[in-house]
């Protein structure tokens, strides 16, 4: 029978986040999301918190966690804020290229200034003519001398705007398709990166999106992460580390949604009695919380999957999946309990409605998921 129950240390974790995410983040949640601010100083103090880096080994100076602890710490950040959410999680996302495939010397030289002082990175993959279709990325990485010169765009990065260090993936040569992708470590600083300011989103405000071109930047070998086309596999084992904290970040916007809507379940009346006790608002309740439940069991399942050691490409896609498309179906009957409220922007739900989208597209639309659970599946019957 499985357990589980959490560890002492997974529960201060968790308390901490929760407390960061009520006192820092919530406050500032619907200004941020209502101007577009990216609220640097939010983060610096999450940071400041080991609440930050946190799939880096303790080894560089990072928190060193396993999976789950992550996951617990991104439901409670993203209950306050999906957008700020985002943005704390994307140095995760833009080391794990490192942490799988860099050597121990660039892990050494790279690593620890992100633990000692707060600074951004970024993770560049998509690019304007392939985002579901990574093998088929067009920036170009040119071997001259000792090292190489990348040209390209790439677009809907996370933190572009305001990361320090990019993580880039070029093609040697377009006809090797993955086999010639490449892994490369940009700092923003290089001459020929243009990082254009950040794009206008229906949702996750509070965090900074937006393109970059790389012009004839020239990046040393030693920047190089992993073997020459190896960086297509690096991408790929990157995303299996990561779908899932972005499942559990689903499931905070979902369970923030669940938490007003049957409080206000409790305070609205209509026909002489709370909203809560009409059996229609009761069935919508209990269909969000299974769906919740469900997606909070699939987090946990992938997270103690991968941290056992497996890659977890199946149950990564499987619990980004079915959390992000729950958060949906659990924000849009939030919005219907509070009715007319809910829609409008003095009431907390359509935020969540907005930010919840944006799970079951980044980090693979949910149509990849399901693409990947399908080969994964059929894999195992072949
Ligand atoms: N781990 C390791 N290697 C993997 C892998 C994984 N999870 N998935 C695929 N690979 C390898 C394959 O084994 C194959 O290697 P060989 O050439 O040695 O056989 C190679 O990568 C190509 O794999 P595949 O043929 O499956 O690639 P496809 O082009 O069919 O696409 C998908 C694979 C669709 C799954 C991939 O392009 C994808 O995940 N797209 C979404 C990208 C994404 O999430 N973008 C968001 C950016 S971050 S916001």
């Amino acid at each position: 029978m499985p357990d589980f129950s959490l560890s002492e240390e997974d529960r201060s974790l968790q308390d901490l986040a929760r407390k960061f995410a009520k006192t820092e983040m919530a406050p500032h949640a619907a200004e941020c999301d209502r101007t577009g601010r990216f609220p640097e100083e939010i983060y610096r103090k999450g940071w400041e918190l080991g609440l930050m880096n946190l799939n880096v080994p303790t080894e560089f100076g990072g928190s060193g966690l396993g999976l789950l602890q992550q996951c617990l710490i991104v439901e409670e950040l993203a209950h306050a804020c999906g957008g700020m959410t985002t943005s704390i999680i994307a140095n995760c996302l833009a080391l794990e290229p490192l942490l799988l495939g860099g050597s121990r010397e660039q892990k050494g030289r790279v690593l620890p200034p992100f633990c000692k002082e707060y600074h951004l990175a970024a993770f560049a993959l998509t690019e304007p003519g392939t985002g579901s279709d990574a093998g088929a990325l067009q920036t170009r990485a040119r071997k001259e001398g000792d090292g190489y010169i990348l040209d390209g765009e790439k677009c809907f990065i996370s933190n572009g705007p305001v990361a320090e260090l990019y993580t880039v993936f070029a093609t040697l040569d377009p006809a090797l398709k993955h086999k010639g992708i490449t892994a490369f470590l940009v700092p923003r600083s290089s001459p020929g990166v243009h990082a254009a300011k950040g794009e206008e989103k229906l949702g996750h405000r509070a965090s900074s999106t937006g393109s970059i071109r790389f012009d004839g930047v020239r990046v040393p070998a030693s920047d190089r992460i992993g073997a020459e086309g190896e960086g297509f596999s690096l991408a790929m084992r990157t995303l299996d580390q990561t779908r899932t904290p972005i499942g559990a970040l689903a499931n905070g916007i979902a369970q923030a949604a669940l938490d007003h809507a049957a409080a206000y379940s409790l305070k609205r009346k209509t026909f002489g009695k709370p909203i809560g006790e009409h059996q229609a608002i009761q069935l919508k309740l209990a269909n969000m919380a299974q769906d919740l439940h469900a997606a909070r069991l699939l987090v946990w399942h992938a997270a103690w999957t991968i941290d056992r050691g497996a890659s977890g490409t199946l149950e990564s896609s499987i619990a980004k999946c079915f959390a992000s498309d729950a958060a949906m179906r659990i924000t849009d009957e939030a919005i219907q309990i509070f009715g007319g409220y809910g829609y409008m922007k003095d009431y907390p739900v359509e935020k969540l409605l907005r930010d919840a989208k944006l799970t079951q597209i980044y980090e693979g639309a949910n149509e990849i998921q399901r693409i990947v659970i399908a080969r994964e599946l059929l894999a195992s019957y072949a």
